[in-house]
């Protein structure tokens, strides 16, 4: 049987690894087999485009070169890690997909969005997650939350943008939950993260493994 596949989505610093990280350990406890992924990357070929577009080598080929080359690595991670796990029965969690596309390159970066529907129709077809978690932050927590994690770190390619441009990336991605109710679920991120995994938890079994439906989020984070 195929297995699931799940994407977490939302602005800077609004906990997207913390809480893939909490579903797989939690999914693995219940004895679901887990890959846990990211983008960009997550793939050999992924990674080395990764590099290309965060350390911002790509930015002065402009918008549509980089909606390109997300695209070129997404191609690469789905043909050699994505969908030969999926169809070995393995669950795939993915740390942003193809909706940071839509938000970042398409709606902020205002590429053409039938252009991007066009990518993503080459790329993706019909390999769509069956449920997509988007983390609901404002942009202020998220940029303070990860300017902490950082630390003297340096900055990648998007971090590098003003606040006007994250509360804007938040926007897009309000946006795209509204538009695709059946497939996003937009969750609010401020809450402690054992109570946002909880959530996230209780939405996945009911959605996508009705058989073990915990009760309740209290009883979860309990
Ligand atoms: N990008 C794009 O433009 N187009 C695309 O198609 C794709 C990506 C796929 C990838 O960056 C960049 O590529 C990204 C979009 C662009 N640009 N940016 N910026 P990345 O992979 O290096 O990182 P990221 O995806 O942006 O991650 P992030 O936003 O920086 O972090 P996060 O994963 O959402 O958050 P976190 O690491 O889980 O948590 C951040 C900190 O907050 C950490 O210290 C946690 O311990 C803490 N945390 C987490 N949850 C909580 C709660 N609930 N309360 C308090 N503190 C918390």
């Amino acid at each position: 049987m195929a297995g699931k596949f799940i994407t977490f989505e939302g602005g800077e610093g609004a906990g997207k690894s913390t809480q893939a990280a909490l579903l797989k350990k939690r999914l693995g406890g219940m004895g679901i087999g887990v890959l846990l992924t990211r983008e960009p990357g997550g793939s050999l070929g992924a990674e080395i485009i990764r590099h290309v577009l965060l350390s911002g080598a790509a930015k002065r080929f402009g918008p549509n070169a980089e909606a390109l080359l997300f695209a070129a690595a997404r191609a690469d991670h789905l043909d050699t890690v994505i969908r030969p796990a999926l169809q070995a029965g393995q669950w795939v969690i993915c740390d942003r997909f193809l909706d940071s596309t839509r938000a970042y390159q398409g709606i902020v970066g205002k590429v053409d969005l039938a252009f991007i529907k066009g990518l993503e129709k080459l790329t993706v077809g019909a390999s769509k997650p069956d449920l997509t978690f988007i983390l609901d932050l404002p942009a202020e927590i998220g940029l303070a939350r990860a300017h902490a994690r950082r630390g003297d770190g340096a900055t990648d390619r998007f971090e590098t943008e003003d606040l006007a441009y994250h509360r804007a990336l938040n926007a897009a991605f309000r946006a795209i939950a509204s538009e695709e109710k059946q497939r996003c679920v937009l969750i609010d991120a401020k809450e402690p993260q054992e109570r946002v995994a909880a959530e996230i938890l209780q939405i996945v079994c009911k959605r996508l493994h009705p058989e073990t439906a915990p009760l309740t989020v209290e009883d979860i984070a309990r």
